[in-house]
Order: structure tokens, then C-alpha cells, then sequence
């Protein structure tokens, strides 16, 4: 299978993937060059959030959902110019982590939290990796950065499944809690499905 489809499909969860490789036979996320990952800590913007989360400065609760989408938007560019040649892009976090957590905080709503990072390069499949949060907290090394306490976690879980309840996005739902290859399988299946259905349609605007 060639990589060479005009395919956006993303993985997100509470937990995300804790940066474990997960390799398909031509598909491989976290190898690939056509993978992107949110945050990207590597920009400017990047590096500020990155701060941020290892609790090494404070940034005002809006200001932060504000730079994680502008962290978004500054790869936009590069992400169409891949895609508009033809080249799937496996996403590690995006728009939804964004919303699902700055609105587990309190005094945020999910339509406010929407609003920067409308119009966003839509992904034709959302892969939602579910994890409860007391086995998503054995992995990797959870409980050191912001957010990763379970009363937080559970919160961040409920809202993920208010944004599922929109139709408009193409959610599937992977349990998590079995072995690394069956994981893996399922994603592979859904993957190779995409890739097909999305190969030359035009890419959609998120949220709009
Ligand atoms: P990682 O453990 O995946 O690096 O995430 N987050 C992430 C947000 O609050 N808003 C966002 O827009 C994104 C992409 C999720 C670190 C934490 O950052 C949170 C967990």
C-alpha cells in the first residue's frame, strides 16, 4: 500500500499514545515522516507550551488554548502542501485534545474552546484509543506533567465524549486495554479503509 492518498487521519485519547511506536506493515505511526504531532515542541510556540506542561512557567488558562491551537495553525502550510501531494498524515493529538482538555477546566465551554481552531484541515478519520484513566496512569511516565491527575483525567474522558456525540466528524472508538497488536490490527483496518475512501476528495474545514 502506498502512502500516496490524500488521507487526514488522527489518533487521540486521554491519554494519547505515551510516544509508543505502533507499526503497521506500510503505515507506521511515530516513523513516518508524514506524522505530526501535537503539541510539536520543537517550535517557538511549541517550546512555550512545553514549559508550560512540565510546570516550569504558569501561563493565564485562555493564553495557553490560544498558543495550542496556534501551534496547530502554524503547520497548516506544510500539512496541505503533504496533503495536496497526495500524502496521508497520521496525526498524534489535534483539535479534539485541545477542546477536551482547556474545557475540563472550569469556566470553559466546548463552543469557545472550538472557536480557534475552526476551519482547521479536517481529518477524515478520528481514532479515539479508549483508555480508563486508572490504566491510562500505568503507562509511561503519567503524573508528572499538568494535567495528569485522575480527577482531571476522568473530566477530559466526558468531554471527549460530548465532542464524539458530533456526527460530523468520523469518530471510531479502539479499546485500548488489549495488547499492542491487536491495537495495532484494528487500526490498520480502519486505516486502509480511509486511505481508499478519502483518495482524491477535496480536504474539509473542520467545524464548519
Ligand atoms: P502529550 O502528553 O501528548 O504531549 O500532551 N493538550 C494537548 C492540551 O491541553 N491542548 C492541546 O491542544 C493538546 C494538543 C494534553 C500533553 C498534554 O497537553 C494536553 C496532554
Amino acid at each position: 500500500m502506498s502512502l500516496r492518498y490524500n488521507c487526514l487521519f488522527l489518533v487521540d485519547s486521554v491519554a494519547a499514545l505515551g510516544g509508543t511506536p505502533i507499526c503497521m506493515d506500510d503505515v507506521c505511526i511515530f516513523c513516518t515522516e508524514d506524522f505530526f504531532c501535537y503539541t510539536d515542541r520543537a517550535t517557538k510556540i511549541g517550546q512555550l507550551i512545553s514549559s508550560y506542561l512540565e510546570k516550569k512557567s504558569n501561563l493565564e488558562d485562555h493564553t495557553v488554548h490560544l498558543l495550542f491551537s496556534a501551534n496547530r495553525w502554524e503547520m497548516v502550510p506544510l500539512m496541505k502542501q503533504k496533503l495536496e501531494q497526495g500524502i496521508s498524515l497520521v496525526v498524534d493529538r489535534y483539535a479534539f485534545s485541545g477542546v477536551a482538555f482547556t474545557s475540563a477546566k472550569p469556566g470553559f465551554s466546548l463552543e469557545w474552546c472550538m472557536n480557534p481552531d475552526m476551519g482547521l484541515p479536517k481529518p477524515d478519520l478520528v481514532i479515539f484509543l479508549q483508555l480508563n484513566p486508572s490504566m491510562a496512569a500505568n503507562r509511561g511516565e503519567y503524573g508528572i506533567e499538568r494535567y495528569e491527575t485522575s480527577a482531571f483525567q476522568r473530566t477530559v474522558q466526558q468531554r471527549f465524549e460530548e465532542l464524539m456525540q458530533d456526527s460530523s466528524v468520523n469518530w471510531k472508538v479502539i479499546d485500548a486495554a488489549r495488547t499492542i497488536e491487536e491495537v495495532h490490527n484494528d487500526i490498520k483496518l480502519l486505516s486502509e479503509d480511509i486511505i481508499s475512501l478519502a483518495e482524491n476528495q477535496p480536504v474539509g474545514e473542520l467545524w464548519r
